[in-house]
């Protein structure tokens, strides 16, 4: 084993049973286009790109190359008070591609960072203009903004707010989550019903005063929670409450940006304008850790008042705008452009939506939902050990089948490489199948 004994216990692993990983280690070693290289020398394909995040695959050589230039001629400089081209230019490649009101972004290293980001803006944004008493928050319950004191306290994931219950950041309130097995079970693509449930935010004006709120957010697809599509009709009424009320909506975009739905983000998508969108993974392809926000024009504007030398927000990180990840991001916004990469997801959707609804009627899966490239199966848990099923799945495809893939708890989740061969969507499936069809 190429990891001893000893670094084995040393490294404390994020978000994985630790005790039982360290038993049998799934140790990657290396990865090229659509597969990690083992350390016993296998194989394996990847299906759920990487975490989200490598939607181009692994170790595509523009992008390696891009970061080898940077790294030798200039590794780090300051980002405060001095800056470097690099971020420059990702800034304008990365507003390009937003939406017609986006012109401006802040960096971050995370989607943790980018969405704490996003709500100290929305924050410090009604202050500046004299509306300092908007500080109430709204998230969704099952929603996903990261690990961040703000992201977990707007966040709706039961299990990662549970420890932490009495630190949360207080005035924050919850929209329902739009998930109902009675209604939307084995739903494809955008639910049919369900777009009443944003009326949850006209009951939360009523109950603070609409005025007391400073933004809502929500992700426009939910993805961590085991992809939870938007109704018909939803986003834009959480849009219509908001203009209504003067709250700034935020879509956490961390998943949904740079083609996992097929544009550039899903705001465009679903033609629903937020105010903020915060975005990561897929902004360097996961080369180098990278996040940022977007802002309207308004928003930007709204704080570059006040004496010139004066700093507009006392906010931002030693690594904000990295060179090398910088030129990371300028290299894959070049590869999405150049291979036409957001068309290529698109045409590959429906192969995905028929491969995703083949396990509709298997007795072990409770549902199944897709959107875009993010697709779930949700199984039945095993009676007292929720999780159990999941897990074993996602190593017997390690193991077994040369897989990779993501299970939350009993809910399989899938993020095809936005590039992937329709073939070795099929043979994902084929596996999967397999495995389902040989499980208790
Ligand atoms: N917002 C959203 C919508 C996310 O999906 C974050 C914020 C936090 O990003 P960072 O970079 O701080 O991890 C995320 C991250 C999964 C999975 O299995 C999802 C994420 C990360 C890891 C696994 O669904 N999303």
């Amino acid at each position: 084993m190429s990891v001893s004994a000893a670094s084995m216990q040393a490294y404390w692993m994020p978000f994985t049973a630790n005790r039982d990983f360290k038993k049998q280690p799934r140790i990657i070693t290396g990865a090229s286009g659509h597969h990690y290289l083992t350390e016993d020398g296998r194989q394996v394909y990847d299906a759920f790109s990487g975490l989200w995040t490598s939607g181009l695959g692994h170790c595509h050589p523009k992008i390696v190359e891009a970061v080898q230039q940077q790294v030798a001629r200039l590794d780090y400089s300051m980002g405060f008070q001095a800056s470097h081209n690099r971020a420059f230019e990702l800034a304008e490649k990365v507003t390009d591609l937003a939406p017609e009101p986006f012109k401006h972004i802040f960096f971050t290293n995370s989607g943790s960072e980018s969405v704490d980001t996003a709500l100290k803006i929305a924050l410090g944004y009604h202050r500046v203009r004299g509306e300092g008493h908007r500080t109430r928050l709204i998230g969704r319950e099952r929603g996903y903004h990261g690990v961040n004191f703000g992201g977990m306290s707007v966040g709706g994931m039961s299990p990662n707010r549970k420890a932490f219950s009495a630190n949360l950041l207080p005035g924050v309130d919850h929209l329902r989550h739009t998930w109902d097995l009675e209604h939307n079970a084995f739903s494809r693509g955008q639910l049919q019903w369900g777009a009443h449930l944003a009326d949850d935010l006209e009951r939360l004006a009523g109950l603070h005063d609409g005025s007391n709120i400073a933004a809502v957010i929500v992700e426009p697809v939910a993805g961590s929670t085991g992809v939870l599509p938007p109704p018909v009709g939803y986003l834009e009424k959480l849009r219509e409450i908001c203009d209504k009320h003067g709250i700034l909506l935020i879509f956490d975009e961390v998943i949904t940006a740079f083609g996992r739905v097929a544009e550039g983000f899903a705001a465009q998508r679903f033609n629903v304008m937020p105010d903020i969108i915060t975005l990561a993974k897929g902004i360097s392809n996961g080369v180098i850790p990278m996040g940022g926000v977007l802002v309207r024009d308004t928003v930007y504007d709204a704080f570059m008042h006040g004496p010139e030398h004066a700093i507009e927000l006392f906010h931002g990180y030693t690594y904000s705008g990295h060179p090398v990840a910088a030129a990371a991001g300028i290299a894959v916004m070049e590869v999405y452009e150049e291979e036409g990469t957001f068309e290529q997801s698109r045409s590959l959707e429906g192969h995905f939506e028929e491969l995703l609804h083949s396990f509709d009627d298997h007795p072990l899966v409770k549902d199944v939902r897709n959107f875009g490239l993010m697709g779930a199966i949700e199984l039945h848990s095993r009676a007292d050990a929720p999780g159990e099923r999941g897990l074993e799945i996602h190593k017997r495809c390690f193991w077994d089948e040369d897989l990779m893939i993501r299970n939350g708890m009993d809910t399989l989740q899938f993020s095809p490489f936005l590039n992937s061969r329709p073939d070795d969507m099929t043979m994902t499936f084929e596996k999967i199948h397999k495995i389902l069809d040989n499980l208790d």
